[in-house]
Order: C-alpha cells, then sequence, then structure tokens
C-alpha cells in the first residue's frame, strides 16, 4: 500500500470502556502492548490495528485509558485524521469522558462517539445521547464485528481528505 492512502484513527475513552474489544473485533490480526510503568503497579495500554477499505488501510490506534496518560495519549494522537470516543454506556457519565470530549473539540479533530455495550443489560445509551447532542453519535457493540467494521466506515466515508497533501484518507 502507497503512504498516500493512509488514515490514521484514535480511539480514545476511559479504562474498560472497550478500547482492546473493538480494535481486536476490527483486526483479528491486530496487536496490543501493555508496558508496565515505574512502581509496576500500573500499564500503559497501546492496541493498533489495520482495516483495509474501498482499497486504503485505516490505521487504528487505541490509546491507555487512565486519567493520568494524558501525555501517552497526546504521543498516540499525533497526525490523527480522526477519533472514536468509546463510552461504556453501562457506567455513568463522568468527568473523565467530558474531559476527552472537549479536548477533542479543542483540537478541531473530526471524531464520533461510539455508545459501546449496548447489547449489555443495564445499558443506557440515551443518557449519554441526552449528554453529547451536539456530537455525531453511533451505538456499538465492540464485540459485533460487522457492527463494529460499519460503524468505522461509515465515520471513515466523513473524514475529510487528509491535512497533509501527501497522505489523503480518501
Ligand atoms: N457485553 C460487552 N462487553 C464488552 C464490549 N466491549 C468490551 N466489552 C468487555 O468490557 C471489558 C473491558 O474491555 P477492554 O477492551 O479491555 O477495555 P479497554 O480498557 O477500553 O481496552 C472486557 O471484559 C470486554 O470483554 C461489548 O460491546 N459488549
Ligand atoms: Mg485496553
Amino acid at each position: 500500500m502507497a503512504d498516500d492512502k493512509k488514515c490514521k484513527i484514535v480511539i480514545f475513552g476511559a479504562f474498560g470502556a472497550g478500547k482492546t474489544t473493538l480494535v481486536k473485533t476490527l483486526d483479528p490480526e491486530s496487536s496490543h502492548v501493555e508496558a508496565k510503568c515505574s512502581g509496576g503497579t500500573t500499564t500503559v495500554a497501546l492496541d493498533y490495528g489495520r482495516v483495509l477499505m474501498n482499497g486504503n488501510h485505516i490505521h487504528i490506534f487505541g490509546t491507555p485509558g487512565q486519567e493520568r496518560f494524558e501525555f501517552a495519549r497526546d504521543i498516540i494522537g499525533k497526525g490523527m485524521d480522526g477519533a472514536i470516543l468509546l463510552i461504556d454506556v453501562t457506567s455513568p457519565v463522568d468527568d473523565f469522558i467530558h474531559h476527552l470530549h472537549d479536548s477533542l473539540c479543542a483540537a478541531r479533530i473530526p471524531f464520533v462517539i461510539f455508545l459501546n455495550k449496548c447489547d449489555s443489560v443495564g445499558a443506557r445509551p440515551e443518557l449519554f445521547k441526552k449528554e453529547f447532542s451536539d456530537a455525531a453519535i453511533t451505538k456499538v457493540s465492540a464485540i459485533d464485528r460487522k457492527q463494529s467494521l460499519e460503524a468505522l466506515c461509515t465515520f471513515a466515508q466523513t473524514l475529510p481528505p487528509h491535512r497533509n497533501a501527501h497522505s489523503p484518507c480518501h
């Protein structure tokens, strides 16, 4: 695949939102790294997978969900064409989700909210739809391959050509 066909999409979300699951579902051959931090009690997790869409590769990165790994999210997010904010709709809305949402808005990154775990008992997607009523929102279940691929491809098709003229997303 030539360099001019690359598209980078980064998944943000809290610990346990389903980022690793989503990357694995989208690309069964994806890679997952867990690096121990100093002290050995916390791990920084990174997921990477690829999906071929209309002859172009979409490169998907999952970020660490712990609040204190902002620096890692900044590094992984560099040069992204678009972002997915993945939310576990069986958990309450919290400040961290708002922080991730507000950061994407402030950075003017095209993003979509995936409301995840909609298959679960106790899922409350309507709460999040109300909370983020201005954003593009899709209900998914990250364990469902068809749903996840459809949601990714629909979002990727909305992305403008890459900011760098040498690597357009389309
Ligand atoms: N029922 C259900 N469970 C899910 C879904 N997505 C993720 N999970 C589960 O949620 C837990 C956390 O997922 P994980 O991918 O490790 O979250 P991460 O910390 O964001 O990477 C795991 O036990 C997953 O199996 C989903 O769509 N439906
Ligand atoms: Mg993970």
